[in-house]
């Protein structure tokens, strides 16, 4: 087992519903290390950068849109398993799909709207923190 960080970015309307403290607990709670914190709004680039993958499919302009709307939480948590634990805590993409306790499972109902992203592997996770924090953010 190795100790992996984790990317996670509480999304636009999060801030606003007041429900950061119970999202931030699930993470505390399972025993993982947060490393990282900043709130900001994400930048055209960033957006294009972090979706790459999706930039064929139909909801990418209406993703893309949505997630510079409004301000998010850039957060990046430290644990043994990070990645396949914050996958686990955060439940599956679509939040129709998602288990009850997990964090879509109880807090959301649709896309994109899913309140989390996490990153998907320790590949993109190290990816993903390097487009958004600088080393000097780590303490
Ligand atoms: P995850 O966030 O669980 O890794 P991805 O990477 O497949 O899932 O999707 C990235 C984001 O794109 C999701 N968090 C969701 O907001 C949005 N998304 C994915 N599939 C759809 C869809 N069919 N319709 C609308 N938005 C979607």
């Amino acid at each position: 087992m190795s100790y992996e960080l984790e990317f996670v970015m509480l999304k636009p309307g999060v801030l606003e519903k007041r429900i950061v403290g119970q999202i931030v607990q699930r993470f505390e709670q399972r025993g993982l290390e947060l490393k990282a914190i900043r709130v900001c709004m994400l930048r055209p680039l960033q957006l294009e950068s972090l979706y790459r993958e999706h930039k064929d499919k139909v909801f990418y302009n209406s993703l893309v849109q949505y997630m510079g709307s409004s301000k998010v939480m850039l957060m990046v948590w430290g644990g043994l398993q990070a990645v396949a634990v914050t996958r686990a805590l955060v439940g599956a993409t679509d939040p129709l799909q998602a288990t009850p306790g997990s964090i879509r499972g109880d807090f959301a109902l649709g896309m994109p709207e899913n309140i989390v992203h996490a990153s998907d592997s320790v590949q993109s996770a190290t990816r993903e923190i390097k487009l958004f924090f600088k080393a000097s953010e780590f303490l």
